[in-house]
This record gives C-alpha cells, sequence and structure tokens, in this order.
C-alpha cells in the first residue's frame, strides 16, 4: 500500500468507513488527524472548527469530556458533514467481546451511533473483534487494532504485534481495516489485495517526548520513513501557544508536512 495512491485504494475499499477515508485524504490533500484531548464539549468544538478545513479525521476520548451530551453528538456529526472528515473515537476497547458489544452500543456514550471509526487492543483475542462488529457492521463502522503503541516502553512488540496482524487478516476487510502502529506492520506476510490503514500517533515537529513517556517522531518519518498513512497529531496542534489563529496554522503546517511526505513517498517529488 505505500506506493498506491490514496485515491486508487479509496475506489477498491470494500468498507465503507475506510473508503470514505481514503476519498476525503485524496480531496482535501489531507493524512491529518487531529486528536482533540480536552475536556468540555465547547473546547472540542472551538478546536473542530479551527482545524476542520486541514484534516482528514478528528479524534476523540468522549470519556475526557465533562459534558459530553446529544447536542455536542450532533454537532460534531454537522461539522464531519459540512467540513468533510471523519469521527475517530479513540477508545481503546481491551475486554470480552460481550462487554465490548455493550460498551460499544450503550452506557452513557453510545459510541457505535457516532464515531465512524474506533479501535481495540487485541489483548482479548478475536472474541473482541467479532463483538464489536456485531454492532458495527451494520452500521457501516469501522475498526483498527492497535498494533503498536508510541509509549516508551510499551508492551506490544515482536509476537504480539505479528498476532495481532495475524488477527486482523483472519478477521477479514468487512470490519478490521487497520492498526494503529508506528511502522508498516502488514508488510510481511501480505495478501494478494489486502488494504490496511496504517495510523500513527506520536507525532510532533517541536518536541521528543512528555514526561509520561510519549514519544513524537516528525510527519516526515512516520509518512515517508516509515510508510504509514495518517499522522495523529495532538498537543502539538491543539496545545500550541499564541491563540486560536495559531492553532488554524499549525494545523495547515502538519497537513502541508504529511502530504509532503506522502508525495515523495509515491516518488511525485
Ligand atoms: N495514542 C498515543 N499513542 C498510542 C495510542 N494512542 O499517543 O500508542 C493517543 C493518545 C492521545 C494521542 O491517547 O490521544 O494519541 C496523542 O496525543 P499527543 O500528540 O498530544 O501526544
Amino acid at each position: 500500500s505505500t506506493t498506491k495512491t490514496y485515491a486508487s485504494r479509496a475506489e477498491l475499499h470494500s468498507n465503507p468507513t475506510a473508503k470514505r477515508l481514503l476519498g476525503i485524504m485524496e480531496r482535501k490533500q489531507s493524512n491529518l488527524c487531529v486528536s482533540v484531548d480536552v475536556t468540555t464539549a465547547e473546547e472540542v468544538l472551538e478546536v473542530v472548527r479551527r482545524v476542520g478545513k486541514s484534516v482528514c479525521m478528528v479524534k476523540t476520548h468522549c470519556d475526557i469530556i465533562s459534558d459530553f451530551s446529544k447536542a455536542f453528538v450532533d454537532e460534531i456529526t454537522r461539522l464531519s458533514d459540512e467540513m468533510d472528515f471523519i469521527i475517530f473515537e479513540d477508545r481503546k476497547f481491551a475486554d470480552i467481546g460481550n462487554t465490548v458489544t455493550l460498551q460499544y452500543a450503550s452506557g452513557s456514550h453510545t459510541i457505535a451511533s457516532w464515531s465512524h471509526l474506533t479501535n481495540a487492543h487485541p489483548l482479548p483475542g478475536p472474541g473482541i473483534i467479532s463483538g464489536l462488529a456485531s454492532v458495527g457492521v451494520p452500521l457501516g463502522r469501522a475498526l483498527l487494532l492497535l498494533a503498536e503503541m508510541s509509549s516508551k516502553d510499551n508492551l506490544a512488540t515482536g509476537h504480539y504485534t505479528r498476532e495481532a496482524v495475524r488477527m486482523a487478516r483472519e478477521a477479514g476487510p468487512e470490519f478490521v481495516v487497520g492498526f494503529i502502529a508506528m511502522s508498516r506492520v502488514d508488510q510481511e506476510g501480505a495478501k494478494e489485495g489486502e488494504d490496511f490503514l496504517v495510523m500513527t500517533p506520536g507525532v510532533g515537529l517541536h518536541s521528543a517526548g512528555d514526561k509520561m513517556g510519549q514519544q513524537y517522531r516528525t510527519p516526515r518519518e512516520v509518512v515517508y520513513d516509515s510508510g504509514c498513512d495518517v499522522i495523529i497529531v495532538g498537543r502539538g496542534i491543539y496545545g500550541i501557544k499564541g491563540g486560536e489563529e495559531k492553532v488554524k496554522e499549525e494545523a495547515e503546517r502538519y497537513r502541508k508536512e504529511g502530504w509532503a511526505a506522502y508525495e515523495e513517498r509515491l516518488g511525485r517529488k
């Protein structure tokens, strides 16, 4: 997938969310996902309005929003239609199939009802995919497995990562469309015609990490050197000092860097 265009991949993808995402990436010339990790609904929406034009996707952590509500869901959904981006709830499900089914469909967040894409740890085994798929597939949703993580000394390496990829291959492309990973984890043993999206957090231009183990690389390192498809940027964009205009500018800056690295990967530059 590293030498194919997002447009050609959009045409062939069978999952509706992956297809829409790849189409948006091509149209908006953006492989940027902004992670909006702020804690009130209005702050989230404010950041989304600032960065919406520059992104292919907005990533949420709905359980950190103190006043999460139906009105918030309606507004972010409206913005996703108007500004043309996918909503990715970074839920990181990690329980048995029956429990994740309930967590995905029910509770105070009803994630499946508004989030186009979500993710899960492969730790519990393939039952976590069947459980989430039973809710998500009828709605046209998509799932990523966490095959690797960005934080220092995390345990998702080697055999664990390979098993995550094997689990995704066994599940088939109907629901599992890719990975959270730091590299092209799907290269080894790729099956004819498969197309996984690799989405990568731990991206920042200004710092090497934080005090709690986060590790940052640049958009070029992620997209060109490592062949990943989507860069996920949080504090590097919403946390920039200098006011709201600056947040918007910074999103554009990451969009351009990510896109240039993609074009370089295709050999267009
Ligand atoms: N995230 C990581 N690393 C992972 C998986 N997920 O950082 O391996 C998520 C975090 C956060 C975002 O939960 O929402 O990506 C990164 O934010 P940052 O750019 O502010 O560090």
